[in-house]
């Protein structure tokens, strides 16, 4: 069969909404979109407990800290279900983590901003899983099967991590006046890069078109981070508070808040390995894989013994 006949064929699955499975036939930048999209997503997840992990011995109650925890482990668990995923593309693990590593690869801006505060723990939950869940629904219905199955599995933890942001800062913003201050300022530093996590504008977004077509995303980065300040702009009263932005206004005539504009020079210096914390954060991944080395390799020699003892049993 000659390749416009694959192409066609594979587009009209994408069309009639038939999960792409890794053994059908796809085109190669197919493959490849996946498989940038999915590692990095990895990648997000693994970086992503580094900043909240900071807080873990410093949680203000058992409860918290078990919260804490808790959550910090779902990430991580998180990372494991998209490196399996992505491996379905042809790509070991080892390599995703190499290119991770050595700074080849990409992961979400947001993790490269320290957390001053606890105040930071609760800011992180509502407004970074905030905007990775809205994200991350549409991912479920994406067209790569092993990804759209991890992503159902991802959004139920996801809904528990917001949630549980949101009642740390409901109770600080119920407090002293110290409490709520250190609420306040946690919201104003994570606002702004939390807008930065759906990406460039749609006339700068060089994947979007084409990842569209194809139905690996479902909404564009425009349409998403719209719902997401709609979204917040109506949760930060109920809290009290205000989000950074003078020009943040409800829009009677489009049914929608319109916001201020981001900084883009500030977002592609972090996407570039320049932000506050980039060199901090790979440099804290590089030593975790150097000590865990020990654990991968007592894992596979058991591995190897465990197999040779099977053929055994069976010869
Ligand atoms: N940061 O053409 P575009 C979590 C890159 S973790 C860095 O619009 P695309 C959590 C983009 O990769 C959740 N880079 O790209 C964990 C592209 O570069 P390349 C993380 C960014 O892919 C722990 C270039 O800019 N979620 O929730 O169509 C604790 C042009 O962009 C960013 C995901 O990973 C960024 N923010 O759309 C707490 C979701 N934005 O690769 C919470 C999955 C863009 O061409 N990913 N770039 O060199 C996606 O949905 C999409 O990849 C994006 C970008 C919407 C992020």
């Amino acid at each position: 069969m000659q390749v416009q006949d694959l192409e066609k064929i594979f587009q009209e699955k994408v069309d009639q909404e038939i999960k792409i499975e890794p053994r059908d036939w796809m085109p190669e930048a197919y493959r490849k979109t996946n498989l940038r999209q999915i590692s990095q997503h990895a990648h997000s997840e693994v970086v992503g407990m580094l900043p909240e992990g900071n807080w873990i011995t410093r949680a203000p109650s058992l409860k918290r800290k078990a919260i804490l925890i808790a959550k910090v482990q779902d990430e991580g668990g998180h990372g494991l279900y998209l490196y399996s995923a992505a491996e379905t593309l042809g790509m070991s693990r080892e390599q995703m983590i190499d290119d991770l590593l050595s700074g080849k690869a990409k992961y979400s801006s947001i993790f490269n901003y320290p957390t001053l505060s606890w105040a930071d723990m609760g800011a992180i939950g509502w407004l970074v899983d905030g905007a990775a869940i809205l994200n991350q629904v549409m991912l479920c219905r994406t067209s790569y099967g092993p990804y759209s199955r991890a992503m159902v599995r991802i959004c139920k933890e996801e809904s528990f991590h917001q949630r549980q942001g949101f009642e740390a800062l409901l109770v600080l913003s119920r407090g002293t006046a110290e409490q709520k201050a250190m609420c306040q300022d946690a919201i104003n530093r994570w606002w702004w890069p939390s807008l930065m996590m759906f990406g460039p504008k749609d006339s700068e977004s060089t994947n979007s078109d084409q990842s569209i077509k194809w139905k690996i995303k479902r909404k564009t980065n425009d349409e998403l981070r719209q719902s997401f300040v709609d979204m917040i702009a109506f949760q930060v009263k109920v809290l009290g508070m205000t989000l950074p932005d003078p020009h943040l206004k409800w829009n009677e005539e489009r049914q929608h808040y319109d916001f201020g504009e981001i900084n883009w020079d500030e977002f592609w210096s972090v996407v570039k390995g320049n932000g506050p914390c980039n060199k901090q954060r790979l440099a804290a991944r590089r030593k975790a894989h150097e000590e865990g080395a020990w654990v991968r390799e007592a894992a596979m020699a058991y591995a190897e013994k465990k197999a040779a003892r099977e053929k055994q049993k069976a010869a």
